[in-house]
């Protein structure tokens, strides 16, 4: 009988011809003939996602870029600022123009601004070979041949989180994976509390690779053996139907009130562990002056907390005293973090664990953004993987990735982060590679004017995205089926051999050729490339962990064998509770890497910050975005289900689940029949930043006052010329706000805003983003 979270290996399926290949969404075995592209899922894959179907129709779609483009106005007129990006038209190069161009340009801003003065954060999770990835690949550039760029810290993912964790808790990989697993919650767990649920859409992709996606099975294990499974959340469907959740719906952002008021009634019921608060934990005393109102003059009663976050009192109580005494798991989703705030619901949901006393027992405590991403929850590998060194950066300005539109709008003026203030640098060059920030960036119609401020933007794509449509040196990228690599991933035991499935689109060519190509112009290509190909790379990347496996007694198949097998099982370390479980056994011995050595539920350096929109413990603060007249709803625009982010949204998977061409947004009955919407119709969502279409689905499956749409549908402005043009397809950051989590740590804030929404009745715009440029 297969474990749900087990690995025994069924192999990949390579008869007829398919060769092994994988990708963020799940390992497949594909093969390209004169009917088009086939794809079969890992057929050791449990729960195989259905994203892989967007390989086929995407591969040789008329969207692919097929030549080196230069923006008209920039080849015209040369570098600097242009209000024309976006709205431009592009002439075809070859390659040696192309590359001339742009190494010449780099070579200007080297010369005369200094490598200070190129930003090369380029964010995105482009593909999931570990040799071919676009935003390694293009750090090592920028540092080898030109010496360094200004650099972005922290994710769109866990902004706030991965700057808090560390001070609070442990270090952000320690919490998120090597902590509770979905093995301990199939066999442990009593009662899971899910703030932000744990959609499987989330966990259906993860960086690097995944083999099997597990979740599905273990909730299905755990309820099973009768773990009680409690939703928090707008969306009924952020737990699977298989985990039979009890749905509570709250408020958007206010689940830290919520927890507070949970918190209360254990205090105040006696119902907390003392004794675990008293050995494990920093600053309880401060944290209870203020949960009891000592400090504020506001008890955070469970009735308080109801008029905030719409869960009533009653209910707050009953949901305390079950939790307590029991192996409870509290888990907090990346969403509730990236949203204004965000770290409030992260450091709230850690202290009502401890307040369980359960923070390091097998199955129970603390998990931060289990279910999020499909590597987190899952064993470690014991082995070293594949890792591309990127050399030394010779800058050391950086931004939290977030804040990219403000550097470029207001070089020059301070901001704050994590306690300090610092300064925007003056960006001129900014070069992006295996990202679309007009896909993951807040507020799209200000990211174009930021875009507008710098002399010159590089991009390279596979696609016409709406980034690749805005930059003036568009250099064609291949697709990860049109290259060799590896595919890894530090919590998934099977390393694949990704083969090269089709031949590259038109002059496509990999990330790694065309830096060794501008490397060679700016004369380091021998630094850059070591002398080696691409496949001389790969089987460099592939020996620590050849090697690591032959020091351990372990059969350690050489490159080729591994290349022609086409995968390889590598050890995985026990399921041991990491960190946390260590620190319980022994808090003195095994200290927690915080300021302290102990759980912080008051943080004396977070206070000593100053920052009153995060203080010293956490608080409940009043949102700025809350629904008013003119904006009565909320919008949660989350992470889609038929593409990752926007990858490949041209794909006959992703198309598929548009309607009417548009991406498809849910509304509760109440809500549409208010506003004569009906099943199917087009809805014009809309705020003070802009506009979109989105098609309707009327479900009860969303919460009464909230719209939901999802992320990744490509940014299709009606009219290119006009500002605030209205987006015929449906990008939710047309609308979302491009603000900070905090002073703090200045994280995304991309997953919650308010809108007004209409039914739209005018003439239907066409979608122009999948069309050729
Ligand atoms: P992707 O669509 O994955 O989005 O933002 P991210 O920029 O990562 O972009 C990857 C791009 O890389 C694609 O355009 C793809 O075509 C390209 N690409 C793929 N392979 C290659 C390659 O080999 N070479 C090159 N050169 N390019 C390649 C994701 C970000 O969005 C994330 S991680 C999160 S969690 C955020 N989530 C939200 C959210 O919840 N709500 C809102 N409103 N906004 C968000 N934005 C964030």
């Amino acid at each position: 009988m297969r474990d749900s979270v087990g690995y025994p290996d069924s192999g990949l399926d390579l008869t007829d011809g398919f060769k092994p290949h994988t990708s963020h969404w799940g390992v497949f075995s594909a093969r390209q003939s004169e009917d088009g592209l086939q794809v079969r899922p890992y057929a050791g894959d449990p729960d195989p996602n259905g994203i892989i179907d967007n390989f086929p129709g995407a591969l040789r779609h008329q969207v692919r870029i097929a030549q080196p483009a230069i923006r008209r106005g920039w080849l015209e007129r040369g570098p600097g600022p242009d209000d024309r990006r976006g709205r431009d038209e592009y002439v075809s190069v070859s390659w040696e123009k192309a590359l001339d161009l742009l190494s010449g340009e780099l070579m200007r801003i080297r010369d005369t601004r200094g490598p200070g003065a190129v930003f090369g954060g380029s964010y995105g999770w482009s593909s999931a070979g570990r040799f071919h990835h676009a935003q390694s690949q293009v750090h090592r550039f920028l540092n080898i041949a030109l010496g360094g760029y200004v650099r972005s810290v922290n994710s769109y993912s866990s902004g706030a989180s991965s700057v808090l964790l560390p001070q609070i808790l442990a270090g952000y990989e320690d919490i998120t994976k090597h902590n509770v697993t979905w093995e301990q919650i199939a066999a442990e767990s009593q009662v899971v509390l899910a703030f932000g649920g744990m959609a499987l859409k989330n966990s259906m992709v993860a960086g690097g690779s995944i083999s099997k996606h597990v979740e599905r099975g273990a909730m299905t294990d755990a309820r099973r053996r009768g773990c009680e499974f409690i939703l928090v959340s707008p969306l009924r469907d952020d737990l699977p139907a298989e985990a039979g959740a009890e749905w509570m719906t709250c408020v958007p952002g206010t689940d830290t009130a919520l927890m507070l008021g949970i918190v209360h009634t254990l205090v105040t019921e006696g119902l907390h562990d003392q004794a675990f608060l008293d050995r494990y934990t920093e600053g309880w005393p401060v944290f209870l002056r203020y949960l009891t109102g000592e400090s504020d003059g506001q008890p955070k009663r469970a009735e308080w907390a109801a008029a905030i976050c719409g869960v009533d009192g009653l209910t707050i109580r009953k949901l305390a005293r079950r939790l307590a005494g029991r192996r409870a798991l509290i888990t907090v989703s990346h969403s509730l973090q990236r949203a204004e705030h965000g770290e409030q619901p992260v450091w709230m949901g850690m202290v009502l664990a401890a307040a369980l006393g359960q923070i390091g027992l097998p199955g129970g405590g603390y998990a931060y953004s289990l279910g999020a991403i499909g590597y987190y929850g899952r064993r470690v590998n014991d082995v070293p993987g594949p890792t591309l060194i990127q050399g030394r950066n010779g800058v050391s300005d950086f931004i939290p990735v977030a804040r990219i539109a403000d550097m470029l709008l207001h070089p020059g003026t301070t901001y704050r982060y994590n306690g300090e203030t610092r300064q925007y640098p003056d960006i001129r060059l900014v070069y992006w590679a295996g990202g679309n920030p007009f896909h993951h960036h807040q507020d799209i119609n200000r990211l174009r004017k930021a875009f507008a401020q710098v002399d010159t933007l590089v991009v390279h794509e596979l696609a016409w995205t709406a980034t690749a449509r805005h930059a003036d040196i568009v250099l064609p990228a291949t697709m990860t089926l049109e290259r060799e690599d590896i595919g890894y991933s530090t919590n998934d035991p099977l390393m694949v051999a990704m083969h090269r499935i089709a031949e590259p689109f038109g002059l496509a060519r990999d990330d790694y050729d065309i830096f060794a190509d501008l490397a060679d112009r700016l004369g380091a290509h021998e630094p850059f490339t070591e002398g080696r190909t691409s496949r001389q790379w790969l089987e460099h990347l592939y020996e620590p962990t050849r090697a690591s496996l032959e020091a351990r007694g372990l059969e350690a198949p050489n490159f080729l064998t591994f290349w022609e097998r086409g995968s390889l099982i590598v050890p995985q370390r026990p399921d041991d509770g990491g960190k946390l479980r260590r620190f319980r056994e022994d808090p003195i011995a095994h200290a927690l890497p915080t300021p302290s050595g102990r759980i912080e539920i008051f943080s004396s350096k977070i206070a000593g910050h100053g920052d009153a929109d995060c203080p010293g413990h956490p608080v409940w603060l009043e949102k700025t975005d809350v629904p008013k007249p003119g904006v009565p709803c909320f919008l949660v625009a989350n992470q889609p289900v038929t593409r990752l982010h926007s990858q490949l949204d041209f794909g006959g998977h992703s198309t598929a689940a548009k309607h009417r061409g548009r991406e498809v947004a849910r509304i509760n009955p109440r809500d549409a029949s208010a506003r004569g919407i009906a099943d199917g119709d087009i809805m014009r969502l809309f705020n003070e930043r802009g506009a979109c279409l989105a098609a309707a689905h009327v479900t009860d499956a969303i919460a009464p006052g909230i719209v939901q749409l999802p992320t990744g549908a490509w940014y299709d402005p009606m009219d290119p010329e006009e500002d605030r043009s209205l987006c015929v397809h449906g990008n939710p950051n047309v609308l979302t706000r491009d603000i900070g989590t905090s002073s703090f740590a200045q994280g995304c804030t991309g997953q919650l805003t308010t809108v007004q929404v209409e039914r739209f009745n005018g003439n239907l715009p066409p979608i122009r983003a999948f069309d050729p440029m």
